[in-house]
């Protein structure tokens, strides 16, 4: 289960029409689904109106392997539960910018009733035995409210975006409801080891609850819940598969040709102000500032899909970006030469890999990310052991992927550094550290995270609960 279903859903003649949507929880968690089977319970994307019925059917369509379940919201249930609390008050918050958390206690009440609503539709597909796994922060009430009903059912809950430290979280006046509606799970998983401890930290304000952070464990309520480092894979063999077939390979360098630079930088981002994008082309304009030799030899594509487009938050940072590309297009362009190329639409798997292919190197560099599946991809698909990322310490991936550039998106200087590193780099140097990186994002891939959630909780054994819900 997660705020979202991995299409948006419009109503058509003769019944539903269906969209991929694009993020990284969809990106990540879709193949497991594919694989195992089970109900993802989500949202559509639609607001409802009178009369509406959710929609509840088997996907692909065209090769049904999981179902997905709609949960139908109100336009007033949207814009409390969704843009208020869950994406203008945990989503800065968790990302440590306390000052833009807007804390309204409608957004809150409105944010209890959907997640109880989640919880209705997670008891009405729960079988005995069979895993309930919920999705991130939109939904932390959910695991303690399906508890109460079904003390039997196993719960997962994994939390994608950072765990800001107990002074940030706590800020919250209901920072102790969602603490208890967490640990109704038996089972909960982070990206890093600073994120768990950060949660940890923070549940000592919760009363009742004991913390052995030695263990990863809480004592609460009598259960014994996990706390897990779980960092999200990707699935390797689609990306290194993709990159490997012959028509990807040859759209890479169509095109190379087509922007007709020696060198590319790429940046794939939803449009998010946690992202650092102004602050990418910021530091993308000081280096063609120092170093003027690489003037009309640098191509920067931006990919970026909207997001959240009725925060006003969101509105501002595309403003940002919009005027970022055009000042320093007309400042280093030279008329038919342009040094940034920006793209506003979702692309394909093979449209992906390719321009990761084209690439010289990835420009990674969030100011605060859970994790970001970009680095990772960009990795998986080096299938040639070339290409350099440039990498935000501030990214969850960090701390899995060493051997990245890493420069800081808030020193603009820093990150220009970071980009002449990258694209001066001996080719032995980037082959080197490309190798080792593909050899972690290899080893802990998405099968990997899967399998340590499964063992985790021991589900899919013979005798024990098998993916139900995610
Ligand atoms: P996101 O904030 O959505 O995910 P990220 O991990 O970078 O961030 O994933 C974005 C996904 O969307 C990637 O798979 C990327 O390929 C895809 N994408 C972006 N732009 C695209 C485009 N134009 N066309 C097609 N695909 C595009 C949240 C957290 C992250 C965490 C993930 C997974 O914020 O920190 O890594 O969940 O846990």
């Amino acid at each position: 289960m997660a705020n979202r279903l991995p299409y948006t859903i419009r109503p058509a003649p003769g019944g539903a029409e269906l969209r991929r949507a694009v993020g990284g929880l969809v990106t990540a968690v879709e193949p497991v689904l594919l694989a195992e089977g089970g109900v993802w319970i989500g949202w559509g994307g639609r607001t409802a109106a009178p009369g509406e019925l959710p929609v509840n059917l088997a996907v692909p369509r065209e090769a049904p392997r999981y179902r997905i379940h709609e949960v139908l919201l109100t336009a007033a249930e949207y814009r409390g539960y969704y843009h208020g609390f869950a994406n203008s008050c945990l989503w800065p918050l968790s990302h440590l910018f306390v000052g833009r958390a807007v804390v309204r206690a409608e957004h809150w009440e409105a944010y209890r009733a959907v997640n109880r609503r989640f919880a209705r539709a997670a008891l009405e597909n729960a079988a005995p035995g069979r895993l309930v796994w919920v999705h991130d922060y939109h939904l932390t009430l959910v695991p303690a409210f399906v508890r109460e009903a079904r003390p039997d059912v196993p719960i997962a809950f994994f939390w994608h975006i950072p765990f800001p430290p107990p002074e940030a979280f706590l800020v919250l006046p209901w920072a102790r409801d969602i603490l208890a509606g967490l640990l109704g799970s038996d089972a909960i998983g982070f990206h890093t080891a600073d994120y768990a401890r950060n949660f940890l930290r923070t549940v000592r304000a919760l009363p009742g609850a004991e913390v052995d952070e030695e263990q990863g464990a809480v004592l609460y309520q009598g259960r014994v819940i996990r706390v897990q480092v779980l960092p999200i894979g990707v699935d390797w063999d689609a990306f290194d598969g993709t990159a490997r077939r012959p028509a990807v390979r040859r759209r890479a360098e169509a095109i190379r040709a087509a922007l007709g630079t020696p060198h590319i930088l790429l940046g794939v981002d939803r449009l998010d102000y946690t992202k650092g994008i102004p602050e990418r082309l910021a530091a993308f304009g000081a280096f063609l500032d120092a170093h003027p030799e690489y003037r009309g030899k640098v191509t920067f594509i931006q990919v970026g899909v909207p997001s959240r487009s009725e925060v006003p938050e969101y509105q501002e940072v595309r403003r940002r970006v919009e005027e970022a590309v055009g000042r320093l297009n007309g400042l280093h362009g030279d008329g038919w030469q342009v040094p940034v190329r920006y793209v506003v639409r979702p692309f394909s798997r093979e449209e992906l890999v390719a321009h990761y292919l084209a690439a010289d190197a990835a420009l990674v560099t969030p100011l605060r990310d859970g994790l970001n599946l970009v680095a990772k991809e960009y990795v998986a698909s080096r299938v040639d052991g070339a290409g350099v990322l440039v990498l935000s310490p501030f990214a969850g991936a960090a701390a899995q992927l060493p051997e990245a550039v890493l420069a800081n998106p808030y020193e603009v200087n820093d990150l220009a550094a970071g980009i002449f590193r990258a694209l001066a780099m001996d080719p032995a140097e980037k082959g080197r550290r490309m190798e080792a990186l593909r050899r972690r994002v290899r080893e802990h891939d998405l099968r990997w995270w899967w399998d340590q959630v499964r063992s985790l909780l021991r589900v899919g054994e013979p005798g024990t609960a098998t993916l139900h819900a995610a």
